[in-house]
């Protein structure tokens, strides 16, 4: 049995643009904690090595004490480091691939002994050979899973890719299809480039992204993980395991109620408000003058999260049975689910559900329909990378 940590899309130092100065400063400490968790928990588990499938860093220009640090943890982590750049080659724009300018040509690494970046396409092996760990730095129109001859000695083959699964056609930037996974022949594809954890298992080859150690943003893992994979004859085991420090939470909340009861709503969802980052997108019908005074009350009633955001934009002032042109799919659709509101009743046990589903219907029908929102914009609701 072999056990490893499988991570991806660090992001160290990222900027957080969104957030005020000295928070953006403690989410990238947290970044860094995350990191420390990772190898704490590749200690605690005795994992062969951590596996960093891309983008370590946000960007090729971190400064130098950025780069110290994280050279420290990771020198003083006690654990080997794969890591295999993000994607981009010479002369390309990316986070942290291997452009002349790239974070991984910097002298300093030579001296972390535990570090094994791959810089080209190769192969490292661990435990006495027992356990081979591939790697091709992704370039754009190239394939993307290593090809390296395998050593049929090694009991593990392991892939890293930071790549995008083709699970629909029009993924175009670092493709890997289904079937390249299933013909790979790994025991196990750790993959890289996506921000939210998710398999992508084909015909046998496990495949997972391990989303991001720290989250980055709303609408992912509301809190970072790593992978713990471990690898035994004739069977793959994958669980994810809790890094990060902060919780992402983004929540829509039909303001049918007052900003104390919305916050209320919000924060039964909230287990560590200091340590929890909450995003609010108000939906449902007021006045327009009313829309920017009640999200800073939303706000106000917010103020002991770490960070709160109230987004008023899906607000809309009540809808008007003579906007759309009468029998025009728009009215008749309109028509129709205002009537079935009507029909919920308060004393009705299982109404605040269904006037959640139906306004959300509602809202996102009419967007689509007046072409403020496209298919596309709904699927990337459901998948994001
Ligand atoms: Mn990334």
């Amino acid at each position: 049995m072999v056990k490893v940590v499988h991570v991806g899309d660090v992001h160290l130092g990222r900027p957080f643009g969104f957030l005020p100065r000295d928070k953006a400063e403690k989410v990238r400490a947290a970044q860094m904690a995350a990191l420390r968790n990772v190898a704490a928990l590749a200690r605690e588990e005795g994992a062969a090595a951590v596996l960093v499938a891309g983008d370590l860093f946000d960007s090729n220009e971190a400064p130098g004490r950025l780069v110290r640090d994280v050279q420290e943890i990771i020198r003083q982590s006690g654990v080997e480091f794969y890591i295999l750049p993000g994607a981009g080659g010479e002369g390309l724009e990316g986070h942290d691939g291997l452009a002349r300018n790239s974070v991984y040509r910097r002298e300093s690494w030579r001296t972390v002994e535990n570090a094994h970046v791959f810089m080209e396409e190769r192969v490292f092996y661990v435990e006495r050979g027992r356990l081979a760990i591939y790697g091709r730095p992704s370039v754009p129109g190239e394939p993307v899973l290593p090809r390296v001859a395998r050593d049929p000695r090694a009991l593990f083959h392991i892939a890293l890719c930071h790549a995008s699964v083709q699970f629909k056609s029009e993924i175009e930037d670092y493709p890997l299809s289904y079937d390249e996974i299933a013909a790979s022949g790994y025991d196990y594809v750790a993959l890289g480039h996506w921000h939210k954890r998710q398999e992508h298992s084909s015909r046998g080859v496990t495949a997972w992204y391990a989303g991001c150690p720290e989250t980055l943003e709303w609408d992912r893992d509301p809190r970072g993980c790593a992978l713990l994979v471990t690898l035994e004859e004739g069977r793959v085991l994958v669980e994810p395991r809790v890094t990060g420090e902060f919780t992402w939470i983004s929540t829509t909340v039909d303001v049918a109620g007052d900003p104390a009861g919305i916050a209320a709503t919000v924060l039964s969802r909230v287990s560590d408000p200091a340590r929890t980052l909450v995003r609010v997108k108000l939906s449902g019908v007021v006045p327009a003058e009313g829309a920017a005074s009640l999200a800073a009350d939303v706000e106000r009633a917010l103020a002991g999260t770490f960070y709160c955001s109230v987004d008023a934009s899906r607000l809309r002032p009540a809808l008007e049975p003579g906007r759309f042109p009468p029998g025009s799919i728009a009215a008749e659709y309109a028509g129709l689910l205002l009537a079935r509101l009507a029909e919920i009743t308060a004393d009705d046990p299982s109404g605040d559900r269904r006037r959640r589903i139906l306004t959300a219907a509602l809202d996102k029908g009419l967007q689509l329909l007046t072409g403020e929102m496209t298919p596309q914009d709904l699927d990337l609701e459901v998948i994001l990378q």
